[in-house]
């Protein structure tokens, strides 16, 4: 089950709150999720009143959920990457969940409107693969006239051909069983694929990096968190009595010299402040004690060649 669509619409809060645990990073900034993350739902979710599979009856199962980048328009080779990442989901899984965001414009939408850009791509990509979609309307708590949002399924409905469209608020986690329950309806019945504690596919290395770029994307500016990258360099336990520290150390990747100082802040506040919300982020993940060493490095150009990809952790055999 792969979750697509643009940019910012609410894809990584979505997985989270149905895993109900923080495995994506959620920022208000576009473009912040750069991988592909697994998120596995064990549960259990009653099946549509027209179920095949019988009304009023509760099914439990597992469902592998894959977060993915936004959809958009990609340039860079950091962007095309993104993008590889997002389509490339689309061949490995059943079936797609397509989120897209509810606003007062998009209310407004006319009947005669046409898809946009990124929606239509994806499901000229879903046509050819043959794989089925719901879409997700999220963010429904942004239109204030109600009475709007179901011209607005109707209209997704019969414009983009999907199985089911569901409403949703993900951050207050609301219309997630319509979106279970749509789902199990399209996905095929197998043993699962992950053991019943295994939440991600994702090394806590992985996630401890992520954690810190969340903090850059939440306090750069501009351009400039899209320049950065982390790295994870070392991961030490240290045993301290009856507690165990984990010590980390983590390389923050900038694309020119002059960013770094901007990363470091003044008297090296901006990389102190990253640093401390990280960590307090990390001690979370990993239940223990947390030092977290940050330092900054310059790739030159790292976002716009294949080796300076690789060096911040988007080589593609990392896909
Ligand atoms: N009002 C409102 N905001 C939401 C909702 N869901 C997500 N958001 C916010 O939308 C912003 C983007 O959320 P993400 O989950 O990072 O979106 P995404 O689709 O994963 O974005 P990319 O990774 O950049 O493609 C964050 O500020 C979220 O808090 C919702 O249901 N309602
Ligand atoms: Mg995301």
């Amino acid at each position: 089950m792969a979750i697509l669509g643009r940019p910012n619409v609410g894809k990584s809060t979505l997985l989270n709150a149905i895993v109900g645990e923080k495995l994506a990073i959620v920022t208000p900034k576009p473009q912040t999720t750069r991988n592909r993350i697994v998120g596995v739902w064990n549960g259990e979710a009653a099946l549509a009143a027209d179920d095949p599979r019988g009304s009023g009856r509760t099914a439990r199962g597992q469902i592998v959920f894959v977060d993915t980048p936004g959809v958009h328009q990609a340039r860079s080779p950091l962007n095309r990457f993104m993008l590889r990442e997002a389509m490339g989901a689309i061949e490995d899984v059943n079936a797609v969940l397509v989120v897209t965001e509810a606003h007062e414009k998009a209310a407004a939408l006319p009947p005669s409107a046409r898809l946009p850009e990124a929606e239509s791509w994806i499901l000229e990509r879903l046509t050819a693969a043959g794989k089925p979609a719901v879409l997700c309307l999220n963010k429904v708590d942004k239109v204030k006239d109600k009475g709007q949002i179901l011209p607005l399924i109707e209209w997704w409905g019969r414009v983009g051909k999907f199985s089911a469209v569901v409403p949703t608020c993900a951050t207050r986690k609301q219309g997630l069983d319509g979106i279970l329950q749509e789902l199990l309806r399209l996905l095929p019945e197998g043993p699962p694929l992950y053991g019943p504690d295994v939440l991600t596919d994702r090394t806590q290395r992985f996630l401890a990096s992520e954690l810190v770029r969340e903090q850059l994307f939440l306090r750069l500016k501009q351009e400039l968190p899209y320049a950065t990258a982390v790295v994870v360099e070392s991961w030490n336990e240290r045993k301290k009595g009856d507690v165990v520290d984990v010590v980390i150390s983590a390389s923050i990747i900038v694309d020119r010299e002059s960013q770094k100082a901007i990363v470091v802040g003044k008297r090296g506040a901006m990389i102190r402040d990253v640093g401390m919300a990280a960590r307090k982020e990390i001690g979370e993940l990993v239940g223990r004690p947390v030092h977290l060493r940050l330092n900054v490095r310059v790739e030159e150009g790292w976002t716009g060649s294949p080796a300076g990809l690789a060096e911040a952790g988007y080589g593609e055999s990392d896909t």
